[in-house]
């Protein structure tokens, strides 16, 4: 039997920083029906869908920080989006800065939820590779504060088995690290879920803003490919608050092949219908992790200690 699924990437164009939550939800809303018509089981949203990209900006004032975070999910702002899925039998999975309450501790994560067709939380992540830094660089034309309003993510990289598949998240700079789809690959995952918000030009590696969109399919290409997995990666684009962000997002097969692309730098769905059982024979075929990876042949502890203490 073919396991079909119909899967949604849901770009978003920017979100200004006084654009409501209520505003950026009938976006998101307006995103699922069009998904929903294309006969989507699943929609992928981007990484902190709900507001503008906030680490740009050094902030000082807690309350005004905490502003940009949800406390509950969903909370009275997020609710007409979870009732709208429901109604319409259609999953999603949506990027978002978390405020939570651990141990007797505040804590903030970027985080993702998956949500299944009955609207019911089946899955979170909470981004691990936080990019940036947590110093104020006024010499910079924006910041990118994820080290200093983020804790690193204390979740790992799972798998859900739902709405026919096995899923897994991660959320932008986890794209462009191996490990995050070799854990969720040794999992058997089938389709990756990230959202991103990828500056074209990055002020501390200037050098490479000529290169953005090539590495930002690279990394997912081979992610798809070496882990036999489809990858659905979805931008915030455009020119937000003056800072312009990446679009190109993307479907990509086990093959890593891109199946999909957006041509636009605005709101804009694209769909793909993903054979899962292609998964299944890219893991037998080549990928079978139980076969043929080595790991104890990998010379991994001589290479550690190696650059640990060079000659
Ligand atoms: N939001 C991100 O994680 N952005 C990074 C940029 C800053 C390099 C990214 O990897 O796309």
């Amino acid at each position: 039997m073919t396991r079909l699924i119909t899967v949604g990437g849901a770009q978003l164009g920017p979100i200004a920083r006084a654009e409501s939550r209520q505003a950026v939800v009938r976006r998101l809303i307006d995103l699922l029906i069009q998904a929903h018509e294309r006969r989507c089981d699943l929609v992928v949203f981007p990484e902190i869908a709900l507001t503008t990209f906030f680490p740009r900006w050094w902030m000082e004032d807690q309350d005004e920080i905490d502003s940009f975070f949800e406390r509950e999910m969903p909370g009275s702002a997020t609710r007409p989006l979870f009732e709208e899925a429901i109604r319409r039998g259609i999953g999603f999975c949506l990027g978002f800065a978390e405020l939570a309450r651990e141990d007797e501790a505040t804590r903030r994560y970027n985080s993702a939820i998956l949500v299944d067709k009955a609207g019911k939380v089946v899955g979170k992540y909470r981004k691990v590779h936080l990019p940036g830094h947590a110093d104020h660089r006024p010499e910079m034309p924006f910041q990118h504060l994820e080290k200093r309003y983020f804790d690193v993510g204390n979740l790992g990289f799972n798998t859900w088995r739902t709405m026919g598949g096995v899923m897994g998240m991660c959320i932008c700079n986890d794209r462009r690290w191996p490990e995050t789809y070799r854990v969720m690959g040794l999992k058997g995952v089938e389709v990756v879920m990230l959202g991103y918000n990828t500056p074209t030009h990055v002020p501390w590696m200037p050098i490479y803003d000529h290169l953005n969109d090539f590495h930002n399919h690279l990394c997912m290409q081979a992610g798809a490919y070496q882990n036999a997995t489809y990858v659905v990666g979805v931008a915030k684009a455009g020119n937000e608050e003056g800072c312009m962000l990446l679009g190109g997002s993307t479907i990509v097969a086990p093959s890593g092949e891109i199946i999909a692309m957006t041509t636009t730098l605005g709101d804009e769905l694209i769909t793909a219908r993903l054979d899962l059982d292609l998964c299944a024979f890219s893991k037998n075929a080549i990928f079978n992790f139980a076969q043929h990876r080595r790991i104890e042949h990998y010379g991994l502890i001589a290479t550690q200690t190696a650059a640990i203490a060079p000659d």
